[in-house]
């Protein structure tokens, strides 16, 4: 399936229905008595984040979502029907923003939060009342785009082939494909790492490959930076066998590039670096390199031979803690 991150939708909100001009009289009355309802309300366009819902996939095959009309009033007093609301089921992390100004409306973040974001006419006031007689109001049209921004702890930042599918595979439940080509992930994919002793546990994120460029829209990884934004941290993976020919001390300084470029929201966020391949001839020097240039603390992994996993998710689970700890103190 593909995954649709975001989409843009019209709305109609449901116009009122008609207030009646009607007359009650019998043959004893000399006036005639209004008694004309009041029209129905219309229908408001309404979205709920839900837990069961994981993409925008839905809204890009149906563009247009419309809620129903107020019923029309009639005599003897009686109100028209309200209209039904459209309701419309959007993943948890879905942006909700107006596509004509680009301002936000709602960020969804809960399941089971809810907004209405294109209300319905009120309906038209019929004689019956004491108040002058209304014509019924039309209901909101608006036209909408939806991001959703995945929200996940952990995001795994690379080069293509770096070996981050293979990471997730082998710490996580979800099965990520894994090929010797560049952008086999072509969409982000999310695995939960339980914890057996404590029952805690995180959700990492698969992300597309990101080349240099990115930042600018090169490759297909830009569009998932946008992901790792939502993330608390950032594992970097790196080939040290530079199985693909380039060179992982290069890479390394890219990939923080590109981040650096993208926003500051991901330069700054914490970082888990791994050298991947280690099991591969060359890694090694390759790696001593890397640790002579750069003093930054670096796990050293063969995801393939699940060599230095546990301890990489040893150190993800406590810079969570850890994240989480500060978050408290700063609130
Ligand atoms: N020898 C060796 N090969 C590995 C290791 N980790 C991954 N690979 C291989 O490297 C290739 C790429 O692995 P993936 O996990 O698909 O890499 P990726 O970073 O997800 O790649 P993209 O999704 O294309 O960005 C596959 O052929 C893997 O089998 C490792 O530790 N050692
Ligand atoms: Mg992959």
């Amino acid at each position: 399936m593909i995954f649709i991150d975001e989409a843009r939708i019209f709305l109609k909100a449901g116009d009122g229905g008609k207030g009646c001009e009607s007359f009650y009289r019998d043959k004893y009355m000399r006036h005639p008595i209004p008694d004309g309802g009041d029209g129905g309300k219309g229908g408001n366009v309404v979205f709920v984040a839900s837990r069961s819902v994981q993409t925008l996939l839905d809204f890009k095959f149906r563009q247009h979502h419309k809620a129903k009309k107020g019923g029309n009033a009639s005599s003897n007093s009686k109100k028209g029907k309200i209209g039904e609301n459209c309701i419309l089921r959007v993943p948890m992390g879905t942006i909700i923003k107006d596509a004509e100004t680009g301002l936000l409306i709602r960020d969804l973040v809960e399941d089971g939060q809810l907004i209405i974001v294109a209300k319905g006419g009120e309906g038209g006031i019929g004689n019956g009342q004491k108040k002058p007689s209304k014509p019924p109001c039309k209901g909101e049209e608006k036209t909408i785009s939806l991001e959703l921004k995945l929200i996940a702890d952990v995001g795994i930042v690379g080069f293509p082939n770096a070996g981050k599918s293979t990471i997730i595979s082998n710490i996580s439940k979800v099965r990520s494909k894994i090929a010797s080509y560049p952008f086999t992930t072509k969409q982000p994919i999310l695995g939960i790492v339980e914890n057996d002793e404590d029952g805690s546990s995180f959700i990492i994120a698969d992300l597309p490959g990101i080349i240099e460029g990115a930042h600018q829209g090169k490759g297909i990884g830009d569009r998932f930076l946008r992901h790792a934004e939502r993330t608390r941290i950032l594992v970097h993976a790196i080939d040290m066998a530079a199985e693909d020919q380039r060179d992982p001390l290069e890479d390394y300084e890219k990939l923080n590039h590109e981040l650096r470029e993208f926003s500051d929201l991901l330069s700054f966020k914490k970082r888990i670096l791994v050298a991947n391949k280690i099991d591969l001839p060359g890694a090694q020097e390759n790696l001593d390199r890397f640790k002579k240039k750069f003093k930054d603390k670096i796990f050293v992994i063969s995801a393939l031979n699940n060599v230095g996993l546990d301890e990489l998710v040893r150190e993800i689970r406590d810079s969570l803690c850890l994240e989480n700890s500060q978050e408290k103190s700063e609130e």
